[in-house]
């Protein structure tokens, strides 16, 4: 008899969700391999805070000791965010992690996941994962791009990194039918930096609008998820020209060293943060948070058009 996975929610979410009010999930590989302590746990701290602001619940999706839990209390993320030997749980490694009772962090195919499972259909992050540079030898392409084709959760992102292959990527988004939409310019923004050189799919200017075509794509039924790409803001952006050599740089020390499968993302990350003496860390923490508050903002759009 298949069973069903317990989901230990914050009573802030538990409430919101029977409510009907707007929540915003967050990943959590993002605070374990995608940033140092203690500024991982500030990030994650004061993103939840600029949720609240705009009138919206975050839940951050952890499994920790095999309890997949959508919301954490300030004593569990600053755990967490010190903890050694945490998984990065994707979809393949999911069930693993609450069957054997360990922890893991989420990636964005894993917090979407948990994120359906839970009821939200807000999540923002960010970078997603996405085709790596040679994946035409290496195979590497992110689970998170099948996810998006399959679990039916908004996304929002800076756009995927320079460090993968951009115009891959994209065309990997669109065979697997996600809309990619920029918010508010032509185009498709790259993570530490506003252009990538590339047209973004789609664009869209306003809240309401992400919302009335989120409804859209409900009634039409059988979807997946879409991906809205939000500029980071001008004042905190590396621009691309600056990027290009540390994200070069980055990528020789990878092949150099032999660095694959999973490990890839964290390596790179770690490596230019050095390359660009902690400025990637600022930026970083800059879209995430101007991310969250675009996300919240969809949530209330969308919460009031649902009506
Ligand atoms: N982008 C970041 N920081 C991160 C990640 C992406 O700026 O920590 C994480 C996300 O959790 C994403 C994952 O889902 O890396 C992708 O890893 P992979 O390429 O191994 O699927
Ligand atoms: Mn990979």
């Amino acid at each position: 008899m298949p069973g069903s996975i317990d989901i230990e929610t914050t009573q802030e979410v538990a409430d919101a969700l029977a409510a009907g009010r707007p929540v915003v999930a967050l990943e959590s590989t993002i605070i374990t391999h995608g940033m140092p302590w203690p500024g991982n746990r500030d990030m994650a701290l004061e993103v939840e805070a600029v949720i609240r602001a705009e009138g919206a619940v975050p839940a951050t999706i952890a499994i920790i000791d095999g309890t997949l839990h959508a919301g954490l209390d300030t004593a569990s993320i600053t755990a967490l965010a010190q903890a050694s030997d945490v998984m990065k749980v994707s979809r393949a490694d999911f069930a693993f992690a609450i069957a054997e009772g360990r922890t893991g962090a989420t990636t964005v195919a894993a917090t979407m996941m948990a994120a359906k499972l839970a009821g939200i259909s807000l999540f923002a992050t960010g970078g997603i994962g996405g085709v790596h540079r040679g994946a035409e030898l290496s195979f590497d392409i992110s689970a998170d791009l099948e996810e998006l084709g399959r679990t039916p959760v908004i996304v929002v992102c800076a756009g995927a990194k320079a460090i993968l292959d951009i115009p891959k990527t994209l065309e990997a988004l669109e065979t697997r039918g996600v809309p990619v939409v920029a918010y508010g310019q032509d185009e498709m923004p790259a993570f530490w930096s506003r252009s990538s050189g590339l047209a973004a799919p789609l664009r869209l200017d306003t809240t309401e609008a992400i919302a009335r075509f989120e409804i859209t794509r409900r009634a039409l039924g059988g979807h997946g998820g879409m991906l809205i790409a939000n500029p980071v803001p001008e004042t905190d952006e590396i621009p691309a020209n600056v990027m290009h050599g540390h994200i070069e740089a980055a990528l020789e020390m990878a092949k150099a060293q032999g660095i694959e499968g999973k490990a890839v993302t964290p390596f790179l990350l770690g490596e230019i943060l050095g390359l660009t003496d902690g400025a990637s860390l600022k930026t970083n923490i800059a879209l995430v948070l101007n991310n969250a508050r675009l996300a919240a903002r969809i949530a209330v759009a969308l919460a009031a058009g649902s009506e």
